[in-house]
């Protein structure tokens, strides 16, 4: 029988709850953390007495004032948001050494005792008796599932997912639900009439792995409740990337500098809600005779900023990588992480 050994945690509305847990006066109101009312700056996240009013993250404060006039606006405390997410930490390793951090309020948690749905439980309770925050909790045998349990009732949530669940829960959900699948995939897969996952596994497979390939084959196993990725533990996270292969094998420039900026900015979205900063940012491409090149530059000072490793990056592209035959797949990855409380480290340059 297919073991339930995966846990997934996310906090509820986090640095909002830090912040109405801290002050009486705040709680039942509609909190929105992040910017003010008038500035340029994004919420980070809203209480759920304010998301009622269509507030949620990454939204700009000055429209999160005209949903709700009556919100009130705090700024970030990270280093007491930090600190929550040690003293949750250190509640995980009272029940298992393998846990692997997905942001400040997020992890994975594998326990190997066939007691997973007991821990989930439990953690819960700790969370909720000893920091006086609610978690939504999702219990499965792999990590997409368990991911996608946590969700399913929120706030303050504990779902149990088995396989024969998960079978029958899967095909009715929309595809972009699954992992991966962000507002650009959605378009491309409603474009070829795949709404749901049903839709994708009913679906012509050849065509499917004939144009999309690798990703196509991803996608069909998570939309089938398979995900072999194995809960990672914090040390062994030494690096982080994005690659693709390319549409078409191509030279220009241009595109290949989009690419590089996407993937900027997504693994520095992923670095600052880690915490985490990079020395070293490493470029790679293969060739269309896939023959494949690394090219890295190592920084002066650490850093976790889109815009810089975009430059780097695309500095590495621009001055280092031949362009004498076609490029199949362009890929970006930063090492040399530094974490949060680690001390800084002294650059070798
Ligand atoms: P989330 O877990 O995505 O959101 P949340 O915990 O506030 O709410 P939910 O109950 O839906 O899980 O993110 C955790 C924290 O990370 C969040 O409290 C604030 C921060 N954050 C940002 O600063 N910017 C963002 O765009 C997002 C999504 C989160
Ligand atoms: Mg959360």
């Amino acid at each position: 029988m297919t073991k339930l050994k995966v846990i997934h945690v996310d906090m509820d509305a986090f640095y909002a709850s830090i912040e109405q847990r801290d002050h009486a006066q705040y709680r039942n109101r509609p909190i929105v953390v992040g910017g003010n009312p008038n500035g340029r700056g994004v919420v980070s996240t809203a209480s759920y007495e304010a998301r009622k009013f269509g507030i949620h993250s990454a939204m700009p404060c000055r429209k999160a004032a005209e949903l709700c006039p009556e919100a009130i606006f705090l700024p970030v405390d990270m280093d007491k948001y930090k600190e929550v997410s040690r003293e949750i930490h250190s509640i995980f390793r009272a029940y298992t050494e393998i846990i692997e951090p997905i942001s400040i309020d997020e992890a994975f948690l594998e326990i190997d005792n066939g007691e997973a749905i007991e821990i989930g439980k439990r953690i819960k309770e700790d969370i909720c008796k000893n920091l006086r925050l609610t978690a939504s909790v999702g219990v499965s045998y792999n990590k997409f599932i368990a991911k996608m349990a946590s969700d399913m009732q929120k706030p303050d949530g504990l779902t149990v997912i088995t396989p024969d669940q998960a079978r029958r829960i899967l095909p009715q959900l929309p595809i972009r639900k699954i992992w991966g699948v962000g507002e650009k995939t959605e378009k491309e897969l409603n474009d070829i009439g795949i709404f749901t996952v049903n839709d994708l596994l009913q679906y012509d497979r050849e065509f499917l792995l004939k144009n999309w390939g690798r990703r196509a084959h991803e996608l069909l196993q998570l939309c089938q409740g398979i995900d072999e990725s194995k809960v990672q533990i914090e040390q062994e996270i030494k690096s982080m990337g994005e690659e693709t292969t390319l549409q078409e094998d191509t030279n220009d420039i241009c595109m290949l500098r989009k690419y590089l900026k996407e993937f900027s900015t997504a693994i520095g979205k992923r670095m600052s809600k880690l915490g985490i900063k990079c020395y070293t940012v490493t470029v790679k491409i293969k060739f269309t005779d896939f023959k494949t090149i690394t090219r890295s530059t190592t920084l002066s000072r650490s850093t976790s900023s889109a815009l810089r490793i975009y430059q780097y990056s695309s500095h590495i592209l621009v001055h280092r990588v031949p362009m004498n035959k076609p490029i199949r797949l362009i890929g970006l990855q930063v090492s040399n992480l530094v974490y949060p409380d680690e001390p800084v480290q002294i650059s070798f340059l």
